[in-house]
């Protein structure tokens, strides 16, 4: 199958120290982002692609559908700083290896079939192979993940990350880990597929804020390639 081409994303100027970048995804693939604060700057974040619509409406809507009745959905806590609260998301973990994630051991588990062909369908649009998958369930706009780098398992030189979003769109924020004040933020569609790689991955943390705007649920899918430790 021909790969579809993945599109780079601008990256917020060197230069833009205190400013944060907002960036219009286009909707249908023929164009690159636009700026809203710098038009100008043809930078890009190395490793960061979108492909905006991996998925049809229809498509999306039906995964979403059925993803949220299938997954096994569990709510986990976090400790931080001494102090145990709930995850403010509910989470599943698919993949042939064990994984450890906010302290919590998850056994293998085979991917649901419906999880699989989405796989596949990720495989052959951007030719990178991929074993596991973190599904993510914001149930509305409290819920949210923090900045962080998929950085805490074992990739065996697969380190690429591909994020399929799925029902509501939720701003998703990127920030360099180094210089705070470089940041940039992607609104995310349901079928999109945002591919995290390279530089977009070492040098850059990730999150997905609370908002206050009146948001359906949204799940995300993040496909990764794991191996044992
Ligand atoms: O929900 C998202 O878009 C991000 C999820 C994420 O970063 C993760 O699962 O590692
Ligand atoms: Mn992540």
């Amino acid at each position: 199958m021909a790969v579809r081409p993945m599109y780079l994303l601008p990256a917020p100027p060197a230069a833009a120290s205190g400013t944060r970048s907002r960036c219009q995804i286009p909707a249908s693939g023929d164009a690159l982002c636009v700026f809203r604060r710098c038009p100008t700057q043809p930078l890009s974040i190395p490793g960061l692609r979108i492909l905006p619509a991996l998925l049809s409406p229809e498509e999306a809507q039906a995964a979403m559908e059925a993803l949220l009745a299938a997954i096994p959905w569990e709510d986990q806590v976090i400790t931080m700083f001494g102090r145990t609260v709930p995850m403010p998301r509910r989470i599943q973990m698919f993949g042939p290896h064990g994984y450890r994630y906010s302290g919590v051991v998850h056994p293998p588990r085979p991917l649901l079939p419906l999880l699989d062909a989405l796989r596949l369908r990720i495989e052959a649009a951007t030719a990178l192979p991929f074993n596991a998958v973190l599904a993510n369930l914001y149930r509305d706009g409290h819920d949210s993940v923090g900045f962080h780098r998929d950085d805490d398992y074992a990739h065996g030189g697969q380190p690429a990350v591909a994020s399929l979003s799925l029902g509501a769109v939720r701003r998703f924020r990127l920030q360099h880990r180094k210089d705070r004040t470089r940041s940039l933020d992607l609104e995310l569609a349901a079928g999109s597929l945002l591919l995290i790689d390279g530089e977009a991955r070492t040098e850059w943390l990730h999150a997905l804020p609370r908002t206050r705007l009146p948001v359906g649920p949204r799940i995300n899918l993040s496909y990764r390639h794991m191996v044992a430790r």
